[in-house]
């Protein structure tokens, strides 16, 4: 296996003055919110993964099983694939066990991640396929996207890899913009495989995203611990509690931290004084859930024909076809 890596790093200043924007912007939202890219820094990495091997958080195993019953499926829907573009790949494991199955012949794979410690980990978990070229991207999903779209001379057939329902966490205009940035990169005849969450009884959700051992609380109130390091922050993380609720109709389970008490909240580097009432919320995260025809009608409308669908568990591996 070959290793390159594009797109040159943000410098760590730069991005930190983005962050520092960003929390600014969204704290004094009405309702307050936090963006939820800011979740996995090095612990909230670490929390994710303990998350995902939770008893009630079932998405990555079971789509890591779907992948492992159907690679062969998949691929046989596939024409000569050279390329494979993977949105968030991290830690390479879905990616290895579809490629497992994949193509008999060289394959440039494409990993975009805003985390080069996640590109690292997936490469090296790579490296042990033989015949892949990787080229790692540092960038956000559309920075990448158009980057690939600049340099993707190959011919064969090219296939976009979205996983672990990361799509749910895109409100729907945002994902619509990304599957159109998708389907601008893979042209007419590229494929994309996406793995999502559907929609299923209340009390799982709940379960899933409240888990009895705290996992998800950590993983959550980890956000204000970040603001508190990163950006001079003076949040009594104490003081917020881990609050998930199942929003029926915009079919999303949401996160929110809400303030105990009456209290008051500066962060230096957003330059933001704020008074927190009892009660008062910051909605952090949103996971949108699925049915198979949002699924079908979201695809048709950003140019996508469904080739293929595996379920299991309340999950869907879907294969689309760009038209
Ligand atoms: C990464 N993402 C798809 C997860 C989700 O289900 O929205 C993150 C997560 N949040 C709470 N638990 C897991």
């Amino acid at each position: 296996m070959s290793m390159r890596h594009s797109v040159a790093p943000d410098p760590g200043e730069a991005s930190r003055a983005a962050f520092a924007d960003d929390v600014a912007h969204a704290l004094t939202q009405n309702p307050r919110q936090l963006p939820c890219r800011y979740l996995y820094d090095e612990l909230g990495s670490l929390l994710f993964e303990a998350i995902c091997r939770l008893p009630w958080y079932r998405v990555a195993r079971t789509e890591q099983s779907l992948l492992h019953t159907h690679a062969d499926a998949i691929f046989s829907r596939l024409q000569c694939v050279s390329t494979v573009v993977e949105l968030g790949p991290g830690s390479g494991e879905k990616l290895m066990t579809l490629l497992a199955a994949g193509p008999d012949r060289d394959v440039t794979v494409h990993l975009v991640d805003v985390s080069p410690a996640a590109l690292d980990g997936a490469a090296n978990a790579l490296a042990a396929l033989p015949s892949l070229t990787v080229v790692a991207h540092e960038a956000t999903y559309e920075a990448g996207l158009s980057a690939i779209a600049r340099s993707h001379h190959a011919t064969g057939q090219a296939l976009v890899v979205f996983l672990g329902s990361n799509i749910g966490n895109f409100d729907p205009t945002g994902t619509d913009a990304l599957l159109r940035s998708i389907h601008a990169t893979l042209g007419r005849g590229g494929a994309l495989l996406l793995g999502t969450d559907l929609v299923k009884p209340e009390a799982e959700l709940l379960l899933a995203y409240d888990d009895p051992l705290g996992v998800t609380a950590a993983f959550n109130l980890n956000l204000l611990v970040r603001v508190n390091r990163e950006l001079g922050g003076d949040f009594d993380v104490s003081q917020f509690a881990h609050r998930a609720v199942w929003n029926a109709p915009a079919s999303r389970m949401e996160m929110h931290l809400v303030s105990r008490s009456r209290q008051r909240v500066r962060v230096r580097e957003s330059r933001i004084d704020l008074t927190f009432d009892a009660g008062e919320s910051i909605w952090t995260e949103s996971s949108y859930k699925y049915r198979v025809g949002d699924l079908e009608l979201m695809l048709g409308r950003t140019g996508f024909q469904v080739t293929g669908q595996w379920q299991e568990d309340g999950f869907a591996l879907t294969l689309a076809e760009a038209g």
